[in-house]
């Protein structure tokens, strides 16, 4: 049967190993199982009437290890339609539909989630979104520079306060609290976005740039709100978001809530207990992409496949290529033409350093954030020679300049290639 005839079903592709099972039945036990649970035994009248919530099998790729691939393991991608009528239209709805008690029932990954229009429509996505992130620091021709506050715990208000003020001088676009700050007597949100700002301000007298700070909206689940709103108030211009801890609903209401007007920024911790595995768990793009841009994420932070915590190239692609795809066939059942969600910020993460921004480039263009915490705090001249070094880097790939030929014009680049390496 044809994918387009699935309309108001959303359909879930399962990577499921087995030696020996046949997977067209494992595939119709899926499919009645997280439905209407049995069907067979049904009396004719009864059937008629669950016909409607029942679930679809679309199709079963059984992949047998033969010829040279025969050392390779036994295996079936199984894509299965699931009627909009069985769930209401929020992400854990479809997620415990999809994969909730599946997920612990044997070798299986969930590997791609598709939407209907119907459900689709419940969702706006990331309220700014890349080109409403670029719109509100004014920069549209180059990718976007973002540091991480390093060291925080145990700091007071003066020591963040330079500590910002030093990233803020070396030229970034962003700037992100640690995902591990949390609210603490010595630098309370509200009282650190008001002491950040003023250290902004100062430097955009400096350097001439805007800069948006995210602040981490951490807390209680259902005091959240009123965090984002103490912040925002404060003057908070972004938000950073620990979305996997709190669940993709918690993102979701919080980028369509009409007083939290400011971009978010999705971390991704926890996603290493869900994505890596070959045999369990949720494929990256979906966990880091589709879910992450459909719950509103304007930006989201990844491993990087170069940095400290690696993510293998292929699945960093298909997260850019589904936070920045504009096509719907990609999210949309069986459909063709434009997505209506803004697109999201890819922002590859963890031990980049400048000396590899021409692979950053090289694979992800210019729409990037490239994103650093020691990388630019551990630069050996300072932390605003450290935000130097990678504007430099930026600049010298757009000039299509090796770095160690740019370098050597430009001192912090030369110190922090001496220090790391540079990867061309
Ligand atoms: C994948 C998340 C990266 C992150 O949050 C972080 O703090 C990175 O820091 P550095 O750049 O590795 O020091």
């Amino acid at each position: 049967m044809s994918v387009t005839t699935y309309s108001s079903y959303c359909t879930a592709t399962y990577r499921l190993y087995d030696e020996k099972a046949d997977f067209h039945k494992k595939a119709q036990g899926i499919a009645v199982g997280l439905t209407v649970g049995s069907w067979t035994d049904l009396p004719e009248a009864r059937k008629a009437e669950m016909e409607k919530h029942l679930g679809r099998v679309v199709a079963v790729d059984v992949h047998e290890p033969a010829g040279a691939d025969a050392q390779g393991e036994r295996y079936a991608d199984i894509r299965i339609a699931y009627p909009d009528v069985n769930f209401s239209q929020d992400i854990p709805a479809l997620l415990v539909t999809v994969f909730g008690k599946l997920s612990m029932d044997g070798r299986i990954k969930l590997i791609d989630l598709s939407f209907s229009e119907s459900f689709l429509s419940a969702f706006s996505g990331p309220r700014f979104g890349l080109q409403g992130v670029r719109d509100l620091l004014g920069v549209h021709d180059r990718p976007l520079l973002m540091s991480i506050f390093k060291s925080v715990i145990g700091h007071d208000m003066p020591a963040l306060r330079e500590q910002f003020y030093q990233q803020a001088l070396g030229g970034v676009d962003l700037i992100k609290d640690d995902e591990i700050l949390f609210e603490n007597p010595l630098t309370p949100i509200e009282r650190r976005v008001e002491v950040c700002m003023e250290a902004a301000e100062k430097a955009r007298q400096v350097t001439g740039q805007q800069l948006l700070y995210a602040a981490n909206l951490t807390g209680p689940t259902f005091g959240l709100i009123d965090q984002a709103k103490k912040a925002i108030s404060a003057g908070a211009n972004a938000l950073l978001f620990n979305v996997l801890a709190y669940g993709f609903d918690a993102l979701s209401e919080l980028s369509r809530h009409p007083d939290v007007r400011v971009p978010i920024m999705a971390h991704p911790a926890l996603a290493g207990a869900l994505y890596p595995s070959t045999y369990h768990g949720i494929a990256a793009n979906v966990l880091l992409g589709k879910l992450m841009r459909l719950a509103g994420a304007d930006l989201v932070l990844f491993p990087s496949p170069y940095g400290s915590v690696v993510m293998p190239l292929a699945e960093n692609m298909a997260i850019k290529d589904t936070l920045l795809t504009e096509s719907a066939a990609d999210y949309v059942t069986g459909a063709e033409g434009k997505l209506r969600l803004p697109t999201s910020f890819p922002v590859p993460s963890a031990g980049i350093h400048p000396g590899l921004v021409p692979w950053i480039i090289r694979d992800f263009g210019r729409e990037v954030v490239v994103n650093a915490g020691g990388g630019v705090h551990g630069h050996p001249m300072g932390a605003a020679a450290g935000g130097q070094a990678f504007r430099q880097a930026i600049d010298a790939c757009l000039a299509d300049e090796s770095l160690r030929s740019y370098a050597e014009r430009h001192p912090e680049l030369k110190a922090a290639i001496d220090a790391w390496g540079a990867k061309e």
